[in-house]
């Protein structure tokens, strides 16, 4: 059986993680562990993007090699997936001998088929982008900003026969009008089709610059940076070994809308076709953060740092805001009141309040213990009814990526746990001499706890850790699967509870 395989983008090593690099991370960690939630064997890949002129120049600017430098940048990174409690089964990073090897291996294949061939380039080129530019790139009659320093060049490279497989890819989108989510982003790569394509330069001399992996048919050149980067979802999983059909295709690859086109939907299937390599699956595309408003830049000043939120925070809360606040596939905003608007009024009042409730009234009249419940009335049947509700729906959900509607959906079935507290009101079933009303309580405190512990478990994707706290402190294990655990029952009878805890503590 092949494994579903995901990958995300690989960041540029030119810098710290920020927000957008944590959530890419966290969004596609999601996807991965609802995926083994359900039972499928999950490849999950992301790493770092490590060649180029960009991280060649800001190590040159610290005085350090590139080498040396992206060393440095790769630990900070791997600390944000741990820190993030990202799921990843494999890190990968361009400089590695794996993916030099890989990379020299297609770039071989493609040469031999005749689908690469030598020109001189003569034009402009963008060295902030590494990318030759043309006069239509120019916006009323100059050069804009993102383009950095442009010189006018002429000089011998390497060119990919893109604009020979345009009609093809064309055609291949138009068969496969799921390949790419949100649909209307396909609209948009087809509507860019519509213009020419011109071959696409895949080498740069060296003596401009070196840190990049040498051609291997002239080792004058380096490999452009995107030919090199996009590569590594086929390192990873062995490309040219037998393993390699147990992840291959991908199922998602999860980027950011500024990165589809052209690299993801025009150069990559272009490439693999190329090469005779099947094609992903599907390309999964999500929006930007904004921050308060405002398009998140140095310039600005108001880059996030995502490893600040968790350490004091934790991981989920960042997590749960995460898929909380963006409808994948569009924009959204980060703001640090939203964010704690989020944590006190979800997290700490309607999850966090109903755990103390629970632990400190099973201290007071069940020593601690899950009692039997035996009554099955109005209260508790609607309880069980909403919970079906919400769990179908929210699984739904989540199948169309809509994590915004299931978390909705999840906590709409806490709030309803909340309210039936309130209805059955336990600390005045306590007071009573009834025997019935004994019984009540009883039920009351066992549905809560079952509750809770549905809620946990439906969580998991999304707050691992806090799910698995939420688990411990009803007795239970941390889950590994979904199945026949998310059906109402009466399992946790007997158990015996955890400590009266504050799992979201009052940010100070
Ligand atoms: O593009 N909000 O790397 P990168 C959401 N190395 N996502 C954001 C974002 C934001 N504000 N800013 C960036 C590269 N991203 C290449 C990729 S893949 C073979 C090579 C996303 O570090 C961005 O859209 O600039 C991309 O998917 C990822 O972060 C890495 O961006």
């Amino acid at each position: 059986m092949k494994n579903f395989y995901i990958t995300t983008a690989i960041d540029y090593a030119n810098g710290s993680p920020h927000l957008g690099h944590a959530y890419e991370k966290v969004l596609t960690d999601i996807i991965a562990r609802f995926r083994r939630l359900k039972g499928d064997r999950v490849f999950f890949l992301t790493g770092l993007d490590e060649h180029g002129q960009k991280v060649q120049q800001t190590a040159e600017k610290q005085g350090i090699e590139p080498q040396a430098f992206c060393d440095q940048v790769a630990v900070e990174f791997q600390r944000l997936c741990k820190e993030l409690e990202i799921s990843n089964d494999d890190f990968i990073r361009t400089t590695e001998p794996r993916h030099k090897e890989v990379v020299g291996g297609l770039l071989q294949s493609i040469y031999d088929k005749g689908e690469i061939y030598r020109n001189d380039y003569h034009g402009f080129y963008s060295t902030r982008q590494e990318q030759f530019l043309q006069e239509k790139d120019k916006v009323d009659g100059k050069w804009p900003e993102i383009f950095g320093e442009v010189i006018e060049i002429t000089e011998p490279n390497y060119f990919f026969k893109l604009s020979a497989y345009q009609d093809w890819l064309i055609d291949f989108l138009k068969t496969n009008p799921d390949f790419i989510f949100p649909r209307f982003r396909q609209k948009q790569v087809l509507e860019f089709l519509k213009e020419p394509l011109n071959d696409l330069c895949i080498s740069r001399p060296k003596e401009r610059l070196s840190w990049g992996i040498p051609l291997p048919f002239d080792q004058d050149f380096v490999t452009y940076v995107w030919f090199d980067a996009l590569t590594n979802y086929i390192t990873a999983p062995g490309y040219g070994t037998d393993q390699f059909e147990e992840n291959w295709p991908a199922d998602f690859h999860v980027i950011g809308k500024d990165i589809l086109v052209p690299p993801h939907a025009v150069y990559w299937p272009i490439m693999l076709h190329a090469a005779g390599i099947p094609l992903p699956k599907s390309l999964l595309v999500h929006g930007w953060w904004n921050i308060s408003g405002e398009k998140m830049s140095k310039s600005l000043g108001n880059i996030v740092n995502p490893l600040e939120l968790v350490e004091r925070f934790g991981p989920d809360p960042l997590r749960y805001f995460f898929a909380r606040e963006m409808t994948v596939g569009q924009d959204s905003d980060f703001s640090p009141d939203q964010f704690l608007t989020r944590y006190t009024d979800d997290l700490g009042n309607d999850l966090g309040n109903l755990v103390s409730r629970l632990l400190n009234m099973g201290g007071r009249y069940t020593d601690q213990k899950v009692p039997v419940a035996t009554v099955n009335d109005e209260p508790e049947q609607e309880l069980q009814k909403k919970w079906s509700e919400s769990r179908d729906k929210a699984l739904e959900h989540c199948e169309d990526f809509a994590f915004h509607r299931y978390l909705d959906e999840t906590f709409a079935f806490i709030r309803g746990i909340n309210r039936y507290a309130e209805l059955r009101a336990p600390w005045k079933l306590a007071k009573s001499e009834d025997p019935a009303d004994k019984a009540r309580l009883e039920t009351s405190l066992a549905t809560m706890a079952e509750g809770l512990r549905l809620a946990a478990v439906l969580l998991t994707p999304v707050t691992p850790s806090i799910s698995e706290k939420i688990l411990t402190l009803l007795g239970e294990k941390e889950v590994e699967l979904f199945e026949s655990n998310l059906d109402w029952c009466d399992r946790l009878v007997g158990n015996k509870l955890g400590e009266k805890t504050i799992l979201f503590p009052r940010p100070q």
